[in-house]
């Protein structure tokens, strides 16, 4: 039976291994942190303005069963701020975040609803 007790230490510290908690993946950034709701609403987004300090990171939340694509005016191409357009859908139930570290008054729109506009003003 010697051989049992280094056996169960051994076990144990697997253990306590897997039931460490998680650390968030953003748990580095101290930077403060915005939402904005993507909502099946006729707005569209909630808040439709902000005014925020520079460096700044807004997540955009898709709350509505259907996709969403937030993205810097001008509609189709986005070239007003290009890095401020997640380039793809943000599906029903995720979340797409991005840092504003560029002042401006920076309006944008649903890429797949464009009637939904929004207006983001960096100090
Ligand atoms: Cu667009």
């Amino acid at each position: 039976m010697r051989i049992v007790a280094p056996l169960i230490v051994f076990a144990s510290l697997i253990l306590s291994g897997c039931s460490a908690p998680a650390t968030p993946a953003d748990s580095s950034d101290t930077s403060e942190s915005v939402s904005v709701r993507m909502t099946p609403s006729g707005i569209g987004f909630e808040p439709a303005k902000l005014t925020l300090a520079k460096g700044t990171k807004v997540c955009f939340i898709n709350e509505d069963p259907e996709a969403r694509w937030p993205a810097s005016n001008i509609h189709p191409t986005h070239e007003i701020f290009p890095e401020f357009d997640p380039k793809t859908v943000v599906r029903a139930g995720e979340t797409w975040c991005f840092t504003f570290t560029k002042p401006g008054i920076w309006h944008y729109h649903d890429h797949l609803f464009p009637e939904f506009t929004g207006t983001i003003n960096i100090e």
